[in-house]
């Protein structure tokens, strides 16, 4: 297996418009990034992800980009970005951005000329179809519910959009729509940036028929129908040829629909198209027949099962990437582990895990803290996109989003959404101002002003664990086996290589579990409770790593 810089980095996504607000805006912005870097420089990161910034109407924070080639005004200017990224470079760290071309914003440019006629030379941009006996041309549902189809009285006609009505598809089918694409990602490419995350890049080749929907599970649907089209991985190689090869830079593909199935033709390293994808089989194993908001409990075994099968599928071949988080998910904290009185023992198992696993660490903002879930009493006080179209969704069937409230807790995005906390003060530290969202009221507790003066805080811990992966590569390439795989409690897994091997155990429980691994001379180097030993006995939520010395 090659080895490489952005295979031993750890990342840190931010989510700017929740990260710090410089001009008390109540938003965000990339100045409030700037003051920052010393902070992420601290806890060791190499690789910045940072969410769309671009210029947008911000119908989905971001993610409906309006000028690929600007910042939004309420994140700064250009030459707020320069500073950020010559910040980053100084601190001997990268920057990778946010690619979201699988859409647009119906307020781009390209979508304002393509729905004026017919015969406009953008119209090709997009994917226009006529209706079919009076209704849209079939009966796809979208990402955020309801068609995936909108009538534009203009031309007569329907226009594909996989997400909100104001993200409209971009026609990958089109060759001048893929050199635009190429051309916008040399110029950040140009300007110094070092990769891209890509935005649902599994979407951009459209299944030619457009067949009625094939299933009711939505991620099915998602798998067989909406991903993983005929032409992805041609549409990959090209953009791969023709200007990602050409640079020193890291990519990874957001991955909605990838399966075990497919990981090795995106990221298999004879294919020259992506670096490392983030597939989403343990962030939607617990999808209910109803989709998203039908969240059943967590599957412990699955959860163990997913990281070990697709660590077998891509030893040797392809690089993984390991997450428990982000923008569009509750807190892992909150979700795979508990937010009760071991939060904080919790918090520190999970940032273990991600450090000790093969593929590359992706830490979301707040999670070195160990921030959790929000629970708003007031539907009104929700901004995401997806949630609020729950909400109408509901009303429209003569519900009361009041009575729904528990699923949005359960699984929302705005759970990851709130402000960072940086302090116990006004607003967590996130603003003077009035923040866009509502802040987490539990800043008073969790916050990393307070941590910072802890040695034993969260943050401290995850300092402490990116340090001993850097210490450790056999911890990056090493290989990997899951130990008594079945044991309902315990995950515990080896990775070795010639120089050394490690031996991790992680009790995800509340209880006190009596662990046998059957492997003798272990010596404890990391640990989450301060008065470790080098026994067995796992206390709740208690994580251990050893050395395995004969
Ligand atoms: O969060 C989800 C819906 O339940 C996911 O399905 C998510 O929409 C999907 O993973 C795609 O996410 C990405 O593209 C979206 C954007 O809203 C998300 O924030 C982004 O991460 C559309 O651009």
């Amino acid at each position: 297996m090659t080895k490489t810089w952005w295979k031993e980095s750890v990342v840190y996504q931010i989510y700017p418009r929740s990260f710090k607000d410089s001009d008390n805006d109540g938003l965000g912005d990339i100045p409030g990034v700037i003051e920052k870097l010393d902070y992420i420089q601290s806890l060791g990161i190499d690789v910045i992800w940072l969410c769309p910034v671009y210029k947008s109407p911000n119908d989905d924070n971001g993610y409906d980009i309006a000028d690929y080639r600007n910042i939004m005004d309420e994140f700064g200017t250009m030459d707020d970005f320069d500073r950020l990224l010559e910040g980053i470079h100084a601190r001997g760290m990268k920057l990778v951005m946010d690619l979201v071309v699988n859409h647009s914003s119906d307020e781009h440019k390209w979508f304002e000329a393509s729905r004026k006629s017919k015969d406009n030379p953008y119209r090709d941009y997009y994917i226009w179809k006529p209706g079919v006996n009076g209704g849209p041309p079939n009966d796809w549902q979208g990402f955020f519910g309801g068609s995936t189809w909108e009538y534009d009285e203009q031309t007569e006609e329907y226009y594909l959009h996989m997400f909100t009505v104001k993200q409209p598809d971009l026609n990958w089918e089109n060759p001048k729509v893929r050199k635009e694409v190429q051309e916008i990602v040399r110029y950040w490419f140009e300007k110094g940036v070092d990769g891209f995350r890509m935005d649902v890049i599994s979407l951009i080749s459209k299944r030619p028929e457009y067949a009625k929907l094939i299933g009711e599970r939505f991620d099915e649907v998602v798998t067989n129908q909406f991903a993983n089209g005929p032409r992805v991985h041609e549409f990959l190689q090209e953009l791969n040829k023709e200007v990602l090869s050409q640079y020193d830079i890291m990519t990874v593909g957001e991955g909605p629909g990838i399966t075990l199935e497919h990981g090795l033709d995106y990221v298999g390293e004879d294919r020259n198209e992506l670096n490392m994808v983030f597939h989403f089989d343990h962030m939607f194993m617990n999808m209910g027949d109803g989709g998203r908001f039908d969240p059943l409990p967590i599957d412990f075994q699955e959860f163990k099962d997913v990281f070990t099968r697709w660590d077998e599928k891509l030893k040797g071949k392809g690089w993984g990437s390991i997450f428990l988080g982000n923008h569009d998910f509750p807190r892992m904290v909150s979700r795979f582990a508990t937010d009760g009185p071991y939060r904080e023992k919790a918090s520190k198992l999970l940032s273990t895990l991600l450090m000790t696993l093969r593929g590359t660490p992706y830490i979301y903002q707040g999670d070195e803290i160990g921030m959790t879930n929000i629970a708003f009493e007031d539907p009104n006080d929700y901004k995401d996109v997806e949630t609020l179209n729950f909400f109408k969704a509901l009303e429209a069937d003569g519900k009361d989003p009041k009575d729904h409230l528990g699923k949005v807790y359960e699984i929302g995005r705005d759970n990851a959404r709130t402000p960072m906390q940086w302090s116990d003060g006004k607003n967590a530290g996130f603003t003077e101002g009035q923040p866009w969202i509502k802040v987490n009221p539990n800043h008073t507790d969790i916050n990393v002003e307070d941590q910072e003066r802890n040695t034993e805080s969260i943050l401290n811990f995850y300092r402490k664990m990116i340090q001993f992966r850097k210490d450790n590569p056999t911890l990056v390439y090493g290989d990997y086996e899951s130990i008594q795989n079945e044991h309902p409690q315990i995950y515990a897994y080896r990775r070795w290589d010639e120089v050394n091997e490690f031996l991790v155990v992680l009790n995800f429980s509340d209880q006190e579990v009596d662990f046998d691994p059957i492997i003798t001379g272990l010596e404890l180097l990391a640990y989450n409770y301060t008065d470790a030993t080098e026994d067995l006995l796992m206390r709740p939520w208690e994580a251990k790593v050893f050395r395995v010395n004969d």
